[in-house]
């Protein structure tokens, strides 16, 4: 049988990247994202590896989520991976000058895209057994608190909580779980978050090395080639260029 990975947020960044790098072994793609475009290109590019099959899906959309996994072709009755890597942050602000709208999209993008994407495709997983694997996109923000930060971060310290207690929940069934917690790593991710300011957005990674979405890829990569009997829990990764702050101090 060959390998199946679900990958949710194909269409840029880590998504894309590690698209390539599973088709470079030869797993069979599911790669989904909003932009049509994009997951044709890509589609086109890997076809001629691998087996590639796509799905323009926005992971807020309940019943649009819903209808595409019940809608997949019989051959992914058994799925060796799930990956939900759709995700963003907006903004930097503080809270009390952040909007509500921004928020309630993080949340149902980071997390009610999450939570439903796996849900869905937790029966193709554990009917796959031994050696599948869901891994989630958490960040060093759902570690560690910084200044606008708010909930972008709380949304990935529940991506964090909720793969450790699937750990649990899945037992027996052979199915692991990976939180990867990436510090600074270049891709559209700040060009997202700015809404659009491309300036701002480089500004970021001006003079750090950040890592890139291969390193990303390669590393969610060697985490699904572990032996079945092994489950990485955790993985957090940072550029070396990037540390830790102290605490903040407000002297009046
Ligand atoms: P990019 O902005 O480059 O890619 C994000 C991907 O998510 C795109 O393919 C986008 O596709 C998809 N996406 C966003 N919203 C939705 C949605 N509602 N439905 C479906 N797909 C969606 O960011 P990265 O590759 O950097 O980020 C990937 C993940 O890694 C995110 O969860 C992010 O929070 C996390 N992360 C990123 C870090 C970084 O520094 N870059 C560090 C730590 C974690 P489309 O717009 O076509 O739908
Ligand atoms: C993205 C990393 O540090 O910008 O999750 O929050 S950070």
């Amino acid at each position: 049988m060959s390998k199946s990975i679900f990958i949710t947020g194909a269409t840029a960044g880590f998504g894309a990247a590690m698209a390539r790098r599973f088709a470079q072994d030869g797993w069979s793609l599911i790669l989904s994202g909003r932009r049509a475009e994009r997951l044709d290109a890509l589609a086109e590019e890997l076809s001629g590896q691998t087996d590639v099959t796509t799905l323009v899906l926005d992971v807020q959309d309940r019943a649009a989520v819903e209808a595409a996994i019940n809608g997949l072709p019989e051959k992914f009755n058994k799925l060796t991976a799930l990956v939900n890597n759709a995700g963003l942050a907006l903004g930097t602000t503080t809270a009390q000058t952040s909007s509500l709208d921004d928020w309630e999209t993080m949340i149902d993008t980071n997390v009610k895209g999450v939570v439903y994407c796996t849900r869905l495709l937790l029966p193709r997983l554990i009917a796959h057994g031994a050696g599948a694997g869901i891994v989630n996109l958490g960040s060093v923000a759902g570690n560690w608190p910084y200044q606008g930060g708010n909930v972008y971060g709380a949304t990935k310290a529940f991506v964090k909580q909720f793969s450790l207690n699937l750990r649990s929940d899945l037992q027996g069934t052979g199915v692991r779980v990976t939180n990867i917690e990436p510090g600074m790593a270049e891709s559209e991710f700040s060009v997202v978050r700015f809404a659009g300011d491309k300036s701002k957005a480089d500004a970021v990674y001006q003079g750090v090395d950040p890592m890139t979405p291969e390193d990303i890829a390669n590393t969610i990569h060697w985490v699904l080639n572990q032996p079945p009997h092994m489950n990485i829990n955790r993985v957090e990764l940072m550029p070396v260029n990037q540390a830790f702050a102290g605490f903040a101090i407000h002297r009046k």
